[in-house]
This record gives structure tokens, C-alpha cells and sequence, in this order.
């Protein structure tokens, strides 16, 4: 066993020079990423929602991915979303994924629990309308916490 593992120790040194090569460049390459600032910690909390929107916001204290609503035109019939089917700007799915909300808009917003909140009742939270900017946060260890993840419907009205 001794003896096949020196004749075969150049070869085997060689293997070890590249395969350490390929660590470091693995390492290099590593550290070049972690150096690089995220986009998403660059974010400002509540970020890039448009004046006129409701922003749902994937993660607590309006972090992370988003979806821009768009509200109906004032003096409208009251409007439901429907958060089935629909995604954050990442693509990834938004129903029962929002975690803290902005409304730009001037309409009120009832939140449901329910996919279909119109149908099946189900109010976990509102926004007066004529109160642009109000945010709610469903962080953990804030008093809205049980809501997180919660929202599938949602109704503008009053707009
Ligand atoms: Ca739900």
C-alpha cells in the first residue's frame, strides 16, 4: 500500500497543486461576491413605491421584494385583488407572503385572510382612505405579528 502511494505521489502532487489552484480561485471568487453590496440591503426601508400605489412588501418593515397595486380611478366602484396568481417584482409568489404594506394611494384598503374575501369575510386589517403614506408592519415581535403571511385578498374602496 506504502509503496503504490510513493509511486504514485507525483502525480498525486500534481492533482494537489491544481485542485489547491481551484480552491483559492473558488475562495477568491467567493469573497469578490460577499464584498459586493446586495441590491436588497442597499434598499431604503418602503422603497420605490409609486405616489398613487398600495406596495405589499415580502418581508417586515418594508424589506425585500414588493408588488405595486395599482388603485382604481377616483370615484370608482369599489375593486378586489386577488393575491392568487399573482407575484413579487422576484417572481415569487405573493399570496400569504406579505409582511408589511405602504398605500400611496387615496382609497381605502380592507385586507383579507380569505383568497376570495369578497365571498368569504374574513377582514384581518383596513386603511382609512385620504391617508396617503400609512404603513403597516407585521414584523415579528410587533403587536401585528399574527398577521404576517396572512393577506390573500384585498378591496379598494372609497377612492
Ligand atoms: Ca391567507
Amino acid at each position: 500500500m506504502l509503496k503504490s502511494l510513493r509511486k504514485q505521489s507525483p502525480m498525486n502532487h500534481k492533482a494537489l497543486r491544481l485542485l489547491t489552484a481551484a480552491a483559492a480561485t473558488a475562495v477568491a471568487g467567493t469573497s469578490l461576491l460577499l464584498s459586493a453590496p446586495s441590491a436588497t440591503a442597499a434598499n431604503a426601508p418602503y422603497a420605490d413605491c409609486p405616489g398613487w400605489a398600495l406596495c405589499l412588501y415580502q418581508d417586515g418593515g418594508g424589506a425585500g421584494s414588493k408588488v405595486i397595486l395599482t388603485p382604481p380611478p377616483t370615484g370608482s366602484p369599489s375593486q378586489m385583488v386577488y393575491l392568487i396568481g399573482k407575484h413579487f417584482l422576484n417572481g415569487q409568489a405573493a399570496d400569504n407572503q406579505t409582511s408589511s404594506w405602504l398605500n400611496n394611494s387615496q382609497c381605502g384598503i380592507e385586507f383579507y385572510d380569505d383568497p376570495n374575501g369578497d365571498l368569504h369575510p374574513s377582514l384581518i386589517d383596513s386603511a382609512p382612505s385620504w391617508n396617503w403614506g400609512l404603513k403597516h408592519d407585521y414584523s415579528y415581535g410587533t403587536p401585528q405579528a399574527y398577521l404576517n403571511d396572512r393577506v390573500s385578498s384585498l378591496r379598494f374602496y372609497n377612492c
